[in-house]
């Protein structure tokens, strides 16, 4: 049966997300630190269901035959994705696949959208990686290629040199010259994070100028820190389509934050690549991928509430006299303020012991968070719409488990009373843009 040509029929924005958390993002080392290994369906369903509401409209997964799990779970995830499609339009699954026609075969028949191919092309990824050389490569790649085009004129083609930053310009392009007639986009993945901004820059431009019509696709590690200033530049000269994950989990130091890329594009003023992105919506989605995680938001990610954490006296007094000494940036308009952070049904215990312990000033510990949240999740399904889910929380909190607020030395406000004096005080955006409301519920 042929598919629909949806991809033809769609209109790429400015910028694309490829959201790549529940592929790169389930190679990160947090899931082992945590004791946590792998996404469960549930997670994975909730994250697809948070992202496509976000805005996300390019989801990449692993290729199904990576394991039963992976391949069962694809059926779910467009469960999820065509349940949306009403109220949200269509969002492309993409599967990660190597050269090679079981991965194809694989993801054809879990029914996907597109098929990110990749091969390694720098000389470590030709020694060490599959012993290719590049005629082979070549060959390899565009016979692939030649043949899936001719079978599914519908799928969406990508082509990936893997580690493609340590590979020289004539040899990516020497494999790029091949696989060009039968892609959508070319990939150029920082794999082990040796790239610059005057890297990227150069390589884009010259990209650019050989393969005018393909767009090209950025996948930028962070093993430099230089991650975000990499897809920054990317996105300047013109890069489209850019891989990203929450809260920027991937392998080893993982790769551009989703919300950190479109808070710097904000800060910047590029705000034709912001359009269609949930921008509220940022916190929340930060919070439901740290709950899956067990952790916080981790305080290197821009979007966090550690932005508006201040801790020292002096700092309180300053942001009580006006927030700008501390926080330059428009926060709340990316969901940084109270109503966003909590508190769904799906508010996990670690931010409900954060919301208790830094926000309202509970001794609370760790054990009796969890046993907080459990009680809460019942509750809070059963909201009346005049009592808040903050509300039902602090009930829980004190009549249920005699938890009382620390009392405070004056000169320390509790920054919950900061945030609600700042939520009125606080000028709105200077840039006249409207930004969609956009609440935690939805996740
Ligand atoms: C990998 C490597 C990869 C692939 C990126 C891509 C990288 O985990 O297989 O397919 O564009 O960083 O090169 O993530």
């Amino acid at each position: 049966m042929t598919e629909p040509p949806r991809f033809s029929q769609y209109q790429p924005r400015a910028l694309e997300i490829i959201d790549t958390t529940l592929r790169d993002g389930q190679q990160t080392s947090l899931l082992h630190d945590h004791y946590k290994y792998f996404f469960t369906r549930t997670d994975k369903e909730e994250i697809v269901r948070a992202l496509i509401i976000y805005g996300v409209k390019f989801i990449e997964l692993f290729a199904p035959l990576v394991s039963p799990q992976e391949r069962d779970d694809w059926a779910a995830l467009r469960e999820v994705r065509d349940s949306l499609i009403t109220q949200k339009g269509y969002t492309f699954l993409l599967a990660h696949v190597r050269c090679h026609p079981r991965d194809v075969e694989s993801a054809v028949e879990a029914g996907a959208d597109g098929l990110n191919f990749y091969i390694g092309t720098s000389n470590e990824s030709r020694s060490f990686n599959h012993g290719n050389d590049l005629d082979t490569i070549m060959r390899k790649a565009a016979t692939l290629l030649d043949e899936v085009r001719r079978n599914y004129p519908h799928l969406i083609l990508r082509f990936s040199g893997e580690d493609a930053f340590r590979t020289r310009e004539d040899d990516l392009c020497r494999v790029y010259d091949v696989v060009a007639p039968y892609v959508d986009r070319l990939g150029t993945p920082d794999t082990v994070g040796v790239a610059t901004p005057l890297s990227v820059a150069r390589r884009i431009d010259v990209l650019r100028q050989r393969y005018p019509t393909i767009d090209l696709e950025g996948h930028f590690h962070d093993d430099r820190g230089f991650a975000l200033y990499n897809t920054l530049e990317a996105v300047r000269h013109g890069m489209r389509y850019i891989n990203t994950t929450l809260l920027g989990i991937a392998e080893r130091s993982g790769i551009t934050s989703m919300t950190a890329l479109l808070f710097n594009l904000y800060i910047d003023r590029e705000f034709d690549k912001l359009e269609g992105y949930h921008l509220r919506g940022s916190y929340p989605i930060n919070v439901l991928a740290a709950d899956k995680l067990k952790m916080l938001v981790p305080p290197k990610e821009p979007v966090s509430l550690t932005n508006r954490t201040h801790t020292a006296g002096v700092h309180q007094n300053a942001v009580l006299n006006d927030a700008s000494t501390y926080e330059a940036h428009p926060l709340d308009l990316f969901g940084v303020n109270e109503t966003e952070i909590l508190l769904g049904p799906l508010s996990g215990w670690n931010i409900i012991h954060y919301f208790l312990k830094e926000i309202r000033y509970y001794p609370i510990e760790e054990a009796t968070a969890k046993e907080i949240a459990t009680v809460f999740k019942e509750r809070v399904y059963q909201l009346a719409p005049d009592i808040s889910p903050e509300q039902v929380l602090i009930d829980i909190a004190e009549q249920q488990f005699g938890l009382a607020r620390l009392e405070l030395p004056k000169a320390v406000t509790p920054i919950v009373q900061r945030l609600d004096s700042t939520a009125t005080t606080r000028p709105p955006a200077s840039n006249g843009v409207t930004l969609p409301r956009h609440s935690v519920e939805i996740f």
